[in-house]
């Protein structure tokens, strides 16, 4: 899954990049750049314990820096959103951390930002859409029936857009989205807002304007997630375990990086299931209502042909009752079929044949 982090200027897109990713970064080179960053997830730490394996897989995300959005400036609106083309999802990074030393955005109010940035998103639309109608319009041919049907169809999504409305609101059938496929329309991808706050703000749980971003999110239906980065920046540097006296003096278990990973992880619609051995304990991801036979493709498309079955565990019924053997002893293994659907802490194991 690729996810585009995206914002106004000196809000701290790159700096959540790195932290996300781990990758070092200059903050003044204006080169976007993308990385891999593992899903922190703490069952897979346990499986591992409980394993003890050569080595250990997380799932991952794939993470793109974008520049600065600069507000109703198309030039730089395409050269952001082109950059980003192939993001499945979208991070949106408000800033309320307070610095003079580092300059403001344009707008100073976490929900202003919020909202010019959406804008951002619907003129993106907006201008994909109208161009779009115009080559139709324009065309010197007659319209194939498909091409009516489309134009059509844009028409409903211009006006919209115009009102300023996300696409994700507008009623589509599964054919019509399977035509709009292409346009990577931004208003149309799962979207999480990060809103990076500073240690004062992050600990009094609040910063201006913060009630209406909580709002303008869920009537979005967005992700929201607080975090400082200047406090992720500290725990970066920190062994493992000064990092969890850390977060028990704050009052938390997670890092703000690791719970951002984990809400963009559901956002998405994904979830994970688990393969384990003495060779690797390892996290996979697939869509939500994935099958069996899905999985097993996930982990080679060998499986995928030679699907026999597939052998079921839950991770809680292994936590629970401490070895495979009393899982399969108290009769709670499953042996499912290709068309199984999967959820998300399946401990899979596939039986093939090629
Ligand atoms: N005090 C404080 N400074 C931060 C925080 N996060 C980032 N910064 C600083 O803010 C400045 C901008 O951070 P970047 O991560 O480069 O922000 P950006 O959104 O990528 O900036 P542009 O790409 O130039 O738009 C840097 O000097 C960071 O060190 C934070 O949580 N607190
Ligand atoms: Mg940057």
């Amino acid at each position: 899954m690729k996810v585009g982090i995206v914002g106004l200027s000196q809000v701290g897109k790159t700096t959540i990049f790195s932290l996300l990713t781990g990758l070092e970064v200059d903050l003044f080179s204006q080169q976007h750049e993308k990385g891999i960053a593992k899903v922190h997830d703490k069952r897979v730490d346990i499986l591992a314990k409980m394993y003890e394996p050569k080595k250990v897989t997380y799932a991952t995300l794939e993470f793109f820096d974008t520049p600065a959005l600069k507000i109703k400036d198309a030039k730089e609106r395409t050269a952001v959103f082109n950059s980003i083309q192939n993001a499945e999802a979208l991070l949106i990074v408000v800033r309320a951390f307070k610095n003079d030393a580092v300059p403001y955005p344009e707008v100073e109010k976490p929900v202003d930002q919020l909202k010019a940035t959406l804008d951002e998103f619907l003129f993106r639309d907006l201008d994909v859409v109208t161009n779009r109608i115009e080559r139709l319009e324009n065309a010197k041919r007659k319209l194939e029936p498909k091409e009516e049907i489309e134009l059509k169809l844009l028409k409903r999504l211009q006006e919209a857009l115009e009102n300023e409305q996300f696409l994700s609101k507008v009623e589509l059938t599964e054919e019509e989205k399977k035509m709009l496929g292409g346009f990577s329309f931004a208003t149309l991808k799962p979207t999480a807002v990060v809103v990076n706050v500073d240690e004062e703000q992050f600990t009094e749980k609040a910063y201006d304007t913060k009630e209406q971003i909580v709002n303008l999110c869920k009537e979005n239906g967005f992700a929201y997630v607080e975090l400082c980065g200047k406090l992720e920046m500290e725990l970066n540097v920190l062994s493992e375990e000064e990092k969890m006296e850390f977060l028990k003096e704050l009052g938390t278990e997670e890092t703000g990086i690791e719970r951002l990973s984990n809400a963009l992880y559901s956002q998405c619609g994904l979830i994970s299931f688990f393969t384990v051995g003495k060779d690797e304990v390892r996290a996979w991801t697939l869509r939500k209502n994935s099958t069996a036979v899905d999985a097993a493709g996930a982990i080679h498309s060998d499986l995928a042909r030679g699907f026999i079955k597939a052998e079921i565990i839950k991770y809680e019924d292994l936590i629970r009752l401490g070895s495979e053997k009393a899982v399969k002893d108290a009769g709670l293994m499953k042996l499912v079929g290709k068309e199984h659907i999967v959820e998300d802490g399946d401990i899979i194991t596939i039986r093939f044949n090629v």
